[in-house]
């Protein structure tokens, strides 16, 4: 440890004041320590871990501050196109090791760090992990920011600085429980506060007309939203981009300082509360109305925000001479997902409003503008507001949005024409914006049969269930009405993705497959309008932090068998290691290195569960969030069925029918997702079971790594020698995480589903496991489940009944087993085809148990895994994007 007599070196401090960074290990050394002293988060008197941590942040900021400030000047100059990327999530993960690595200061910082009594990677494992995400999404949000910067591309993240990150997650006897994840509780030392760059942001209020002739938005509630920025390093690049944070409060006039004095000390704080309750957490639970009025107001103030503070750049990079015609040719805008829809109309309310243009400019300048990406075609996913509850909190774009939703009629209509009412109802029903509204006056003449049909009351309730009656075929529909119910007027609302369809210039899908369903499934009635807007843009990850950081030991082989580190940047190069998959010497380091990585998940699977879990065993991981459409439910049955077996054998019969497994799950249910939670709890009941049975030693291991976070992710990916990627075919948009696995040297285990799709033409299918029914034959399984038709296969009933038995305790899991039952008791009858894909799933397992014992066989499939990963690099997915849809260049500093 290093005591005050080391700060006390006071010529050093001078100097790193000087020169707070310059990159050899003693002026590290002493910026670390100027920080330690004059950045004060902590007591003066101790200079331990958790101080040596922000220090060590605070001097490696001020690299990335210089960067940042190189970079902003020169865009601000040259005056290039830039890009934005709103998103609700950004899962960032730690930043002291990338922004290092990026920087390329490994050596000076480790350096520095022992000079002063501590290593790098202790000091960094003080970071918590900003949880600004909860799943793919976010993380992909991430990766493209690390690939904007490392390209040189000028692009920025926006985003929301939620207070508390996605939940902690604790795993008790009863299950998964959440607890509030105070990320900031020690400060972010990454984040720099512009108080200067604020924004009003209105709600509620009405709509006037002003003197000018021109609407106004008056009244309601006033708040301020304020900005954090994050710099974000490239690799080996000066380019610093930026993530920018948006944070809310209270104008300050609105604290009443009288109502305060007089003791009314609640009241007075009202709108302080009010304000900033906006940016407590990430999705917040939405089940009452205020949840969802709060879900919006989230998303109302990221749109506004950032589309304020971009105009507000536009026009001063414009110097006095502002063209809005050009507004397209400097600014392009990314929604991830339907989550900043509200872009759509409020670029439009800014346009026409607040900068006088018409609705024709205004319009033709945001379609030019705006782009979407899908990333889900789940219909519970595709997001609805209610029209009331907008109207309310939104008023102008509301009128706005009705008034988009009237000119796609007038499309409809002049594309369809009249003569035929039924296919114009259909069209109408399927693509406008307004669900349940009556047609816009212009049109009541034209269409002479009603548009949306009332429906049942309970159906009301339940908009899923709604969809799903269309499926069912007449016959059921006249059985479905012998009790007649009171009908009741089906709720007004407002589809985001048809919005986002129709306010963007391009739609894109993140995989091929996915992106195919989006055209022939979910907006085929807009493809047929507007073909050329539909894209595909398969996912990647960054090679930077899913590679060669969190695997130093295999990227040293990497780099040492291909002659170069190039492949950290141009990932086409690790294609050269399929030469050398036989290699018994490449072979030998790469088991050597897979172990390493093992042990060191085997001492956090200890310090996390208390578990002992043997290296030797094959490593097998299902990371994700906890989603019955993800299958965590059929991996767990296949457990408990190699359970089964192995009790009915001998210890030698077993020994020699099985290779040694540990099976680690990790991944949060949604807090108010009951079934996703009932199978956490199912997991770690059999998990306690069999670690328990002194039969089965090291033979199987289950185990549910509490907390899975990026962190989490970047010690078990590494580790792990088979991954699971089985979600129902046509379900998993595309999956991220796959593609981390593979380049980590795994070998997959999945459907034809999703990324993994076009991981299997890379890798090669004879590299990975293949199982389950296919993407086109799931609606028809469906049907035949429903119909009564299908027979499941005795492994299933067998390991359904030995789940019903009570092995796992005196809970015999009724609602998760009744969930896979062919009737509707429990839901919606195996709807996610756990029953039809469990036999070839065993029998894909029993392959891997095969393949496995064949060591030479296994590694050579690890190794043509990374080397065939390359395409899923996301600076390969950020090329296309900037090429295809933002149309911006990349730009080096001078
Ligand atoms: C993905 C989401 C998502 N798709 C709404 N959609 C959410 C939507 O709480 N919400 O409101 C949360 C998450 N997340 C994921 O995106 C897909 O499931 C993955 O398949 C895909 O890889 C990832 C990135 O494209």
């Amino acid at each position: 440890k290093v005591t005050d007599a080391v700060l006390d070196s006071e010529q050093e401090v001078f100097i790193s004041s000087m020169n707070p960074f310059a990159p050899d290990a003693a002026s590290v050394a002493s910026s670390i320590k100027y920080h330690a002293e004059f950045t004060p988060l902590f007591s003066p008197e101790k200079f331990e871990l958790p101080k040596a941590f922000f220090a060590t942040a605070q001097s490696v900021r001020d690299a990335l501050i210089m960067n940042w400030n190189a970079t902003y000047e020169y865009y601000n100059r040259v005056n290039v196109k830039q890009a934005y990327y709103l998103s609700m999530e950004f899962l960032q993960g730690r930043a002291l090791s990338n922004a290092v690595g990026n920087l390329g200061l490994n050596s000076a910082y480790g350096d520095a760090l022992k000079r002063l009594g501590f290593d790098l990677e202790s000091v960094a494992s003080q970071e918590p992990d900003p949880a600004l995400g909860n799943g793919g999404l976010g993380r992909l949000a991430s990766c493209f920011l690390d690939s904007m910067a490392t390209l040189n591309y000028p692009a920025w993240g926006y985003g929301l600085r939620y207070k508390y990150g996605l939940f902690k997650q604790r795993i008790t006897k009863d299950g998964q429980e959440e607890a509030a994840e105070d990320w900031l509780e020690l400060s972010n030392p990454w984040e720099i506060v512009r108080n200067d760059v604020s924004y009003p942001i209105k709600f509620y209020g009405k709509v006037v007309f002003g003197s000018d002739g021109k609407k106004r938005w008056i009244g309601g509630e006033d708040i301020v939203a304020v900005a954090y920025d994050v710099p974000i390093p490239g690799y080996k690049t000066k380019t610093t981009i930026n993530l920018r944070l948006w944070s809310t409060k209270a104008p300050s006039e609105d604290f009443d300082l009288s109502s305060y004095n007089s003791g009314k000390h609640t009241e007075a704080a009202e709108a302080l509360f009010n304000a900033e309750k906006i940016c407590f957490v990430l999705y917040p639970g939405d089940e009452s109305t205020e949840g969802k009025a709060l879900r919006l107001k989230q998303q109302y103030t990221l749109c506004s925000a950032s589309l304020q503070d971009i105009v507000a750049r536009f026009e001063t990079r414009s110097g006095g001479n502002v063209n809005w015609e050009e507004f397209p040719e400097k600014v392009a805008v990314q929604m991830n997902d339907t989550h900043p829809t509200l872009c759509i109309p409020e670029l439009m309310r800014i346009l026409m409003d607040l900068k006088g243009l018409s609705w024709e400019d205004a319009w033709k300048i945001t379609q030019r503008t705006v782009a979407y990406t899908n990333h889900t075609v789940l219909p519970e996913a595709l997001e609805k507001w209610s029209l009331e509850l907008m109207e309310k909190l939104l008023p102008r774009h509301v009128e706005i949005i009705e008034k988009i939703d009237e000119e796609l009629v007038r499309t409809i209509v002049s594309e369809y024409g009249t003569a035929d009412p039924d296919l114009l109802e259909e069209k109408l029903k399927a693509m406008r914006i307004l669900e349940n509204v009556e047609l816009p006056s212009a049109f009541a003449d034209v269409i002479v049969k009603p548009v949306n049909k009332p429906v049942t009351a309970k159906d009301a309730q339940n908009g899923v269930k709604a969809e799903q009656e269309e499926e069912k075929t007449a016959g059921e529909e006249e059985e479905d009405e012998v009790i007649p119910e009171p009908t009741v007027e089906p709720p007004k609302m407002v589809r985001m993705a048809n919005l986002a369809v129709v306010g963007g210039h391009a739609v894109n899908g993140v995989a091929e497959i996915h992106s195919e369903i989006v055209k022939q499934d979910v907006f085929n009635d807009f493809v047929q309008l507007w073909p050329e807007k539909f894209q595909n843009k398969t996912n990647g990850v960054t090679p930077r932090r899913w590679i060669r950081f969190c695997n130093p030991y295999l990227s040293d082989i990497i780099t040492n068998w291909i002659g170069t580190e190039d492949w950290v940047l141009n990932t086409e190069k690790l294609a050269e290691l399929r030469k050398f998959a036989d290699n018994e010497d490449l072979q030998s380091e790469w088991r050597a290195a897979k172990k390493k990585n093992k042990l060191k998940v085997v001492s956090l699977i200890k310090e996390r569960t208390g578990y002992t879990v043997s290296p030797d065993a094959m490593f097998d991981i299902q990371i994700k969030r906890i989603h019955e459409y993800k299958r965590q439910l059929l991996n767990i049955l296949g457990i408990v069925y190699r359970y089964k077996k192995m009790k009915e054998m001998s210890a030698s019969e077993r020994e020699k029918a099985f290779v040694p497994r540990v099976c680690i799950f990790g991944g949060k249910a949604f807090a108010t997702y009951v079934q996703a939670k009932r199978i956490v709890k199912f997991i770690t009941d059999v998990a306690s079971t069999i670690n328990h049975d002194p039969e089965i030693g090291d033979l199987l291991k289950v185990i549910f790594v509490p907390d899975y976070n990026v962190s989490v992710a970047e010690l078990l990916i590494p580790a792990s020698e088979l991954s699971q990627h089985i979600s129902t075919a046509g379900m998993e948009a595309s999956g991220t995480s796959n593609m981390k696995f593979s380049m980590n040297g795994c070998v997959l285990i999945g459907t034809l589903d999703g990324a993994n799709v076009e991981i299997r033409e890379e890798v090669g299918e004879e590299n990975f496991f293949l199982f389950g029914a296919k993407a086109d034959q799931i609606v028809n399984l469906r049907k035949e489940r429903a119909e009564g038709k299908f027979v499941p296969d005795p492994t299933f009933e067998e390991v359904k009944k030995f789940v019903g038995s009570g092995v796992f305790g005196s809970n015999s899991y009724d609602e998760l087993i009744g969930s896979l039952e062919g009737n509707e008791g429990f839901g919606r009858a195996d709807y996610f085809l756990v029953g039809k894909d469990f036999p070839s799933y065993i029998e894909c397992q029993e392959k891997v148990d095969e393949a496995y014992r064949d060591q030479k066989r296994w590694t050579r499939m690890s190794i043509m895994n990374t080397a065939g990963s390359f395409k899923f690099s996301s600076d390969r997915t950020i090329h296309e994007y900037a090429k295809d849809i933002w149309n911006i260049k990349q730009v080096e500093l001078p």
